[in-house]
């Protein structure tokens, strides 16, 4: 309820009356006095005034869950702090197909194969999207170009580095990283951790080189909530797209978008490196890579593009 005040108190165009806010929202008005206090203590400055009401003055930099339920076809669940969204996906109980659960900071922020993902507070976007998709394991991992073309739709300017990294120029502005529960013949449930750097100002010396954020590369702020905002309901008109007609449906604008294309990779195997041609993206999402003028797909483990954040 406090996020629906606030809301309203954000396109509100000065005071705001308390039975006014009572009236739209259907609570008493000492329920508003106890929420607009609930809001003070977030560190939202609300000044009020008999016979006109409330007004917001300084509003500190918070992703309001209410802006970002109108993208949402599920639940939103928002947090201050936890360890990673995606962790707290899967510990979630009873949670409907199509939710997310997004937080303004993360203690154990994490990437692929164990790796970590810096998230400070109040600076970027960490979330996580919760479906239960009716699709093979093996198309699973499709999911991460989903998520990675809904973002660099959102981004303008962003390209996708294949698989799973949104960057500008080239360095890396959004990770991606998709997990799964599923049995031998059906998924359960899919966790897409989507984390973008919106408006860190500066990150530390082992990211510096590779690491960008849209404030850095606009110079001006961003709307957390409007921009995670958009990249969900890019998502979800995507996500639906593809559960209805598969990825050949997407792959055309993501092979447009994909900055590995046309380069020379480093693709390793069983720990092996072997230098290889992007040339394509298949209809199942695979990267098309040649290697002595033979070409084949390539589906898992790790390729690196020659220089694009080093060999990351
Ligand atoms: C990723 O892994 O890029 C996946 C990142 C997914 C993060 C989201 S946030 C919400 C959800 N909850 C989680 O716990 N995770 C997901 P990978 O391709 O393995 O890249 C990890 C590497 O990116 C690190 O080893 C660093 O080099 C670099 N890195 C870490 N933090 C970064 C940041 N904020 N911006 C850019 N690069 C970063």
């Amino acid at each position: 309820m406090k996020y629906k005040i606030l809301e309203m108190l954000k396109s509100a165009d000065g005071f705001v009356s308390g039975e006014e806010l009572s009236k739209k929202l259907g609570i008493s008005r000492s329920g508003i006095w106890k929420n607009i206090n609930s809001l003070r203590k977030d560190g939202f400055e609300i000044n009020s005034v008999p016979s006109k009401g409330y007004v917001l003055g300084f509003a500190p930099d918070r992703i309001n869950p209410e802006i970002i339920k109108k993208s949402v076809p599920g639940k939103v669940y928002y947090f201050n702090s936890v360890d990673s969204t995606n962790i707290e996906a899967k510990r979630a109980e009873n949670v409907p197909d199509k939710s997310v659960f997004i937080a303004e900071t993360q203690t154990g922020g994490r990437g692929r194969l164990g790796r970590k993902w810096t998230s400070p507070s109040g600076c970027g976007i960490c979330m996580s999207l919760y479906l239960e998709p009716e699709i093979s394991a093996g198309d699973v991992s499709v999911l991460t170009l989903v998520a990675g073309l809904s973002v660099c739709r959102a981004i303008k300017g962003s390209r996708i580095k294949w698989p799973n990294d949104v960057l500008i120029g080239d360095k890396k502005i959004c990770g991606i990283l998709t997990e799964m529960s599923a049995e031998i013949d059906r998924v359960n449930r899919v966790i897409v951790g989507i984390g973008v750097n919106v408006n860190n100002e500066v990150f530390g010396i082992d990211l510096i080189e590779k690491a960008t954020s849209l404030y850095r590369e606009t110079c001006r702020k961003h709307s957390r909530e409007k921009l995670a905002a958009d990249i969900l309901s890019e998502f979800f008109g995507l996500y639906d797209k593809f559960l209805e007609k598969g990825f050949e449906a997407l792959k055309d604008e993501y092979a447009k978008k994909c900055v590995t294309l046309n380069r020379e990779v480093v693709i390793i195997r069983n720990g092996i490196e072997q230098s290889a041609y992007a040339v394509d993206i298949t209809e199942n999402g695979e990267l098309l890579v040649e290697v002595d003028g033979k070409s084949f797909a390539v589906n898992s483990g790790e390729v690196s593009v020659r220089g694009l954040l080093g060999y990351n």
